[in-house]
């Protein structure tokens, strides 16, 4: 028999280099970053995609506000993004900047027949821009004649510019949600499915006054609007469509995004895509925002939070850890320096670190044969957290696995192996480096590091979802230090 691979496509948003990344991108990366790493575990085939959206004004006028060349300040900028996930452990498989030739030449192409089918026309566009959003505002948008992401008045502008018929694809795209019912994020899918029903406006897609683009190829005074220049990454950095990533790899089964570009990405993109010839990705997921002080922390704002500052105080998995268990995905959180103090030493030092270190510290003194018949099977509790995980209740998923650390505890504390020898020891002990060793593969998408630490403690090379079953341990403990410690 032949098993084909499954294979699985997941992206992040292509963060705008305006500054540097923030704790919010940190956290849209690291949950995207979980679930390829779940899809890993699964033996699938995974293609994971991130990268930095390098075009358009608010970029220009970032490089502009410091005097730096804009090339060299996006040069700087996308490798602090780079950085900033290694650090993280971010585990992407490529990294796309929209100023690379390999995703300009895809655009101009596929503009070139987005036009050829007669889906681009000259106009002029009048209207109130804000920058921040890089998009055109209606009256209804803003809140006291401000936009209320970036908390500024948009900028009146009449000009000459191309528009791309999206009207024309209103009904094709409420068929494709009808088809596709799994397509839309479930948080924001009334919304945009009503905001469609209310009629679609051909949207402005090249800009006269900038320069900092990518020329549109049939007039040269215009450069391509940056939303229909960056949305073509996730194409681009598959190749083109005779290229084997592109046949190995689309449609995108997830696109990990935040509330505020869900529109471009639930209507502009499946349009622009329908009018290319290339089918519409699976599935956009919304991310919930993370706030301060119940505003978004975004790099507009300022208000802005460094990841790495975090990491390095508390480490990587703690900052990992606290962010994915702290809010249901696809929810807004604040984010706070004392629950995440909290998190680290009631759940990371108490009920994990102690666990592995009470429990090896047992085995290390034992000399006899550890082996014996399972307490429990984990089977379903396993398949519980699978379930998760495909619906993407990523903080679930934490709470179910940390159920089974906690039982683990307990089973310690009922059994107390201290006052055992022999063959009930060994089967005491058995169980608990078996139970140890699939919380290891449960944990390893949320935090790698510390599961890599207890496969080393355990003397095993990191293990995959199908290995979760107990079987006889053949490894050879090696104690370790703690694995977290606790924070004053
Ligand atoms: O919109 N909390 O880039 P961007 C959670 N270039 N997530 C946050 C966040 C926060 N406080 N702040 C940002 C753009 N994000 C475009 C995208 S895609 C082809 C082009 C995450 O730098 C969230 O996912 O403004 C949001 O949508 C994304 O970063 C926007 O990043």
């Amino acid at each position: 028999m032949v098993f084909k691979i499954k294979k699985f496509y997941i992206t992040t948003p292509l963060y705008y280099l305006n500054n540097k990344p923030h704790i919010g991108t940190a956290y849209a990366t690291i949950s995207a970053d979980v679930i390829a790493r779940w899809h890993r575990i699964n033996n699938e085939k995974v293609f994971f995609l991130t990268g930095t959206d390098e075009h358009g004004e608010k970029v220009k006028r970032a490089a502009d506000e410091k005097g730096q060349n804009v090339k060299e300040f996006v040069d700087n900028l996308s490798l602090e993004f780079k950085k900033t996930w290694d650090y993280l452990n971010i585990s992407y498989d490529d990294f796309i900047r929209t100023t690379e030739n390999r995703h300009k030449e895809i655009v101009k192409k596929f503009i070139e027949i987005v036009e050829k089918n007669g889906d681009i026309y000259k106009g002029k566009y009048e209207g109130k821009y804000c920058i921040g959003c890089e998009n055109y505002k209606t009256d209804s948008e803003l809140i006291d004649g401000k936009c209320s992401d970036h908390k500024k008045s948009p900028e009146i502008r009449k000009e000459d510019t191309y528009f791309f018929r999206l009207s024309k694809y209103q009904n094709k795209i409420l068929d494709f949600y009808k088809n596709n019912p799994d397509f839309l994020s479930p948080n924001q899918a009334n919304e945009i499915k009503n905001r469609v029903k209310e009629g679609l406006k051909d949207v402005s897609i090249t800009r006269i006054n900038v320069d900092w683009g990518i020329p549109f190829p049939s007039d040269k005074n215009h450069v391509i609007y940056v939303w229909f220049d960056a949305l073509i990454n996730y194409v681009s950095a598959l190749g083109d469509k005779n290229c084997s990533k592109f046949k190995d790899f689309w449609p995108a089964d997830l696109h990990i995004i935040g509330k505020e570009i869900n529109w471009f990405h639930s209507v502009l993109w499946p349009a622009i895509l329908f009018s290319i010839g290339i089918e519409p990705p699976k599935k956009i997921y919304v991310n919930g925002w993370l706030l301060s002080e119940n505003n978004k922390i975004s790099k507009s704002l300022g208000n802005i939070i460094n990841p790495i500052d975090i990491a390095n105080k508390y480490s990587v998995d703690s900052l990992r850890y606290y962010l994915i268990k702290e809010t249901p995905f696809g929810l807004d959180g604040n984010f706070s320096e004392n629950k995440l103090i909290q998190r680290i030493n009631g759940e990371l030092v108490s009920d994990l670190g102690n666990l592995v270190y009470r429990a090896f510290s047992l085995i290390e003194k034992f000399d006899g044969e550890i082996k014996g018949e399972p307490s429990e099977n984990l089977e379903n509790q396993i398949k519980i957290i699978s379930e998760n995980m495909e619906k993407l209740q990523l903080s679930y998923a934490l709470q179910n696995i940390w159920k089974i650390i906690r039982n683990t505890n307990k089973y310690i504390n009922e059994k107390e192996p201290w006052k055992l020898s022999g063959e009930n020891l060994g089967n005491v002990l058995y169980n608990l480096v078996e139970r140890i060793r699939i919380i290891a593969i449960l944990l390893s998408p949320f935090i790698p590091k510390t599961s890599e630490e207890i496969f080393n403690q355990l003397g095993l090379k990191p293990q995959k979802i199908n290995e979760c079953k107990m079987g006889e341990f053949k490894g050879k403990i090696k104690k370790g230090s703690y694995l977290f410690n606790k924070i004053d």
